[in-house]
């Protein structure tokens, strides 16, 4: 058969890149970049041109699978669904809702119609026990949004196409993709930053690789927070605040002035290593650009300060009038407004509430995952009991493996929807094989397409572009199905639940006139785009296969309008938990990290050709055979360190041995791993088990004496450790 072209994107991370795929036979055999794709206009990295060998993998699961003992063995979709669904049922009506809980990955953030179904589930079942590795990646940013703005979606992004001072903080978008902000070609465009005339700076406790772009300044790990709060001060000092409008469109500036009031640049500097000089140098271009925005994400959110870095970051941008600015940061105008949406729905999960016990946040809906161990490995009567992980790997991504490997063992029940046999699916009752991307219908994020969040909106629809392997499901299918054996009444609405029942048995009938009946994603997302006022399906796919530009953000859209969602309508700069919570701990932070200046502290390390710990098994994309440490050269030499010698890293809740790199990119008294290995005992995954590495994670503690407490956030940056030579530690030991 002919080898056909097809053009969709990529939805492996949030850059949402266009590409070109060549199909034979119903196999992907190649994927190369959409050089038309509207935004993307070309640009892919190697894990988008390598997925062939991702979605070709012999160790993809293609069929419902049920373990007895140490074996696993094929099952129908029938039997697996009523099984699952008669045990969910059993342990709900036996020990309430709250005993079924659901962990949630970051790969089907990229699915549009999935959130839709499995919240209907939940919703149905009673249970709000979500969680997930959204809180350890960016919730702390939801609960500034809805504190500040109204709403946990109101996501102020960079308008960079116009800044002429850009600062991006704890982020590397050369190899991430960026989060949050959607910003393909993410280099290309902060480089015209500097040909404009303006400044890009790199906050950053290693030399990254987007600081090609600019300029790179070095920040001791985890200490943003003092940066932040000088910077804040000495923009009010240099006159930078924009008062006019601060007055007529924000509240508490008097309160937000008082707390950094005794945060200068000389207070900060012993403690982020960042010169006062160097700041005060910093907020003089910030004034004088008139288009500055500071960005921030991963590597300042696993702080143990997300929140209030978040909180004076956003302030830092609204004070100097650059919030709803050209060139300053701008809040998108989507297909949907989320916010106003949520709140008309009354939706649990787009509301802060609290854990009834420890009274940690529950920001969007997340209970923190570091409390999940907790939250099952206890004996209070609404313990969980059985949990569906979906596209996630927490004995990975989460602190405390060794613990986490525990609590999943300790269920009744326990659900992996997935493409692999991951690690914890290894440990689950049932893996339930999902569609990989390329396999749905779909739009990019729903950030992207609901929120705008980015200077250069667009649409563009995929079909699925290959057919999934015949017993492959779609997940909206797995819960509507599960709705069906486990009794539960999806939306909590009788008659929708029915309908939606009939439709998932519809969609994967043998009988083809059936099946066109069925209200597919396809359909579905056909409607959605038609009520905003777009082109349909049909027409997207015909007319527009490289997306469709819908026009520059607007400026000044936000300020004085009722999208600033709080009680009285203004910017909340002085929010009263966040402020509190500044005022009751940040000397006792600031002591703490001055006392321990010498000690080394840990960061993490992304790298392009891996993504959290999905990749480790393709043999395209990884070839070594572990992760590495990587120790500024001064530091190896006063431990006596060679490059790629074992080294132990010792934290207080675990320790490690990992092979050494030595490199000037990383600061003095800090080390970077890369997250995302340890995968020595992946049954499922031959080529990551013959290339494991070590889990950087095992230094990380769980608890809430590691959970950042306005957000729910896991402290998984700036952990302090010990690092020694493997011969000194074993003489110790
Ligand atoms: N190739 C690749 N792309 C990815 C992923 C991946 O694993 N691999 N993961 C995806 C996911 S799930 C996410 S959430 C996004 C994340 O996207 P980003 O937020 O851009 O994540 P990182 O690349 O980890 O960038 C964090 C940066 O913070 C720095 N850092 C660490 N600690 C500190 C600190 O205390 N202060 C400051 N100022 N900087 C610090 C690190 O050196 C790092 O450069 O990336 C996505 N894209
Ligand atoms: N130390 C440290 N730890 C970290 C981080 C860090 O920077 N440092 N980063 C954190 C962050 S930001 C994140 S998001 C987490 C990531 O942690 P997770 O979100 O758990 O991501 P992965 O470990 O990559 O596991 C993803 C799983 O999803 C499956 N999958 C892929 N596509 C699909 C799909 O379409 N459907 C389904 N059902 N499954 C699919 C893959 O096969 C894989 O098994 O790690 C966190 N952990
Ligand atoms: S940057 Fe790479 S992984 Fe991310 S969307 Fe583009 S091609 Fe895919
Ligand atoms: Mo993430």
């Amino acid at each position: 058969m002919a080898v056909q072209e097809k053009f969709t994107f990529c939805r492996i991370c949030e850059a949402t890149c266009g590409l070109k795929v060549k199909v034979e036979d119903g196999r992907l055999i190649d994927v190369e970049p959409d050089d038309q794709h509207v935004v993307s206009q070309g640009y892919v990295c190697v894990k988008g041109t390598r997925f062939a060998n991702v979605q070709n993998s012999p160790d993809r699961v293609t069929a419902p699978m049920k373990r007895s003992g140490d074996e696993w063995v094929e099952i129908s979709w029938d039997q697996a669904l009523r099984e699952i669904g008669e045990k969910i049922r059993a342990m709900v009506d036996q020990h309430g809702p709250q005993s079924f809980s659901h962990f949630l990955g970051s790969p089907t953030g990229a699915h549009l119609v999935l959130p839709i179904f499995r919240n209907a589930f939940y919703e149905g079942l009673g249970s709000h026990r979500f969680y997930g590795t959204a809180t350890t990646d960016t919730v702390n940013k939801f609960r500034v949004n809805e504190e500040m703005y109204g709403g946990p979606m109101r996501l102020a992004f960079p308008d960079i196409e116009h800044s002429k001072f850009y600062m991006v903080i704890g982020a590397n978008p050369a190899v991430s993709g960026n989060t949050l902000f959607h910003l393909p070609r993410s280099v290309a465009r902060m480089k015209q930053i500097v040909k404009r005339g303006g400044r890009c700076v790199f906050i950053n406790p290693r030399r990254i690789e987007s600081a090609q772009a600019g300029e790179h300044i070095f920040i001791r790990p985890d200490t943003d927070v003092y940066f932040l709060a000088a910077y804040c001060n000495e923009l009010i000092q240099q006159n930078g605040v924009a008062h006019e409008r601060v007055e007529q469109h924000m509240t508490g500036f008097t309160r937000l002035q008082a707390l950094v009031a005794n945060w200068t640049p000389e207070k900060q500097e012993p403690v982020t290593g960042i010169p006062a000089d160097v700041l005060r140098d910093l907020v003089r271009s910030h004034i004088d650009s008139n288009a500055a925005a500071l960005y921030m994400a991963t590597g300042v959110n696993q702080g143990r300060n997300g929140t209030l870095c978040y909180w004076l970051l956003e302030c830092i941008n609204a004070i100097s009038g650059n919030l709803d600015r050209r060139g300053g940061t701008l809040i998108g105008d989507g297909m949907v407004d989320m916010d106003k949406e949520a709140k008309k729905a009354g939706a649990f999960s787009f509301l802060n509430t609290e854990r009834r016990d420890d009274g940690l946040p529950c920001v969007v809906g997340q209970h923190p995952s570091n409390m999940f161990t907790h939250d099952i490995l206890n004996d209070r009567p609404d313990r969980i009991r059985g949990t569906i992980i979906e596209a996630s790997n927490p004995i990975i991504a989460c602190s405390r493996p060794d613990r986490m490997v525990e609590a999943i063992k300790s269920l009744e029940l326990v659900v992996s929807i997935d493409l692999f046999k991951n690690e914890a699916a290894d440990l689950a009752h049932y893996i339930l094989p999902a569609t990989s991307f390329l396999e749905r219908a779909d739009l990019p994020y729903a950030l992207q397409s609901f929120a705008a969040n980015t200077p250069m909106p667009y649409m563009t629809y995929t079909d699925p572009v290959l057919e999934a392997p015949p017993g492959v499901r779609n997940e909206w299918w797995i819960y509507s199905r599960l709705a069906d054996t486990a009794k539960v009444r999806l939306f909590n609405r009788p008659l929708l639940s029915r309908l939606a029942k009939w439709n998932a048995k519809l969609a994967y009938s043998s009988v083809s006139f059936l099946r066109s009946l069925a209200l597919t994603p396809e359909k579905m997302i056909d409607g959605m785009l038609k009520k905003a006022g777009l082109p349909g399906r049909k027409e997207m796919l015909e007319k527009h296969p490289h997306g469709i530009l819908l026009g520059d953000t607007k400026a000044g859209n936000f300020l004085g309008t009722d999208r600033v969602m709080t009680d009285d309508g203004l910017v909340n700069l002085a929010p009263k938990d966040i402020c509190n919570a500044f005022e009751d701990k940040i000397d006792a932070d600031y002591l703490h990290d001055l006392n321990n200046r010498d000690k080394f502290k840990l960061f993490g390390k992304r790298e392009i050709k891996t993504i959290n710990s999905w990749m480790g098994n393709s043999e395209r994309l990884v070839k070594d055979a572990s992760n590495y440490a990587y120790l500024h050269p001064n530091d190896a030499a006063e431990l006596g360190l060679n490059n790629g010698e074992l080294i132990r890293v010792r934290s207080a809740h675990g320790q490690i041995d990992i092979p050494l790199k030595i490199s000037d990119e990383v600061m003095p008294r800090s080390v970077a791993i890369p997250h995302g290995w340890g995968h020595q005992g992946a049954k499922g995954l031959p080529h990551a088990a013959r290339h494991p590495g070590v889990n950087s994670n095992t230094l990380a503690g769980d608890g809430p004496e590691n959970t950042e407490k306005l957000s729910g956030m896991s402290h998984l940056s700036g952990i302090l450790v010990d690092i020694e030579k493997i011969a000194d530690a074993q003489s110790v030991a």
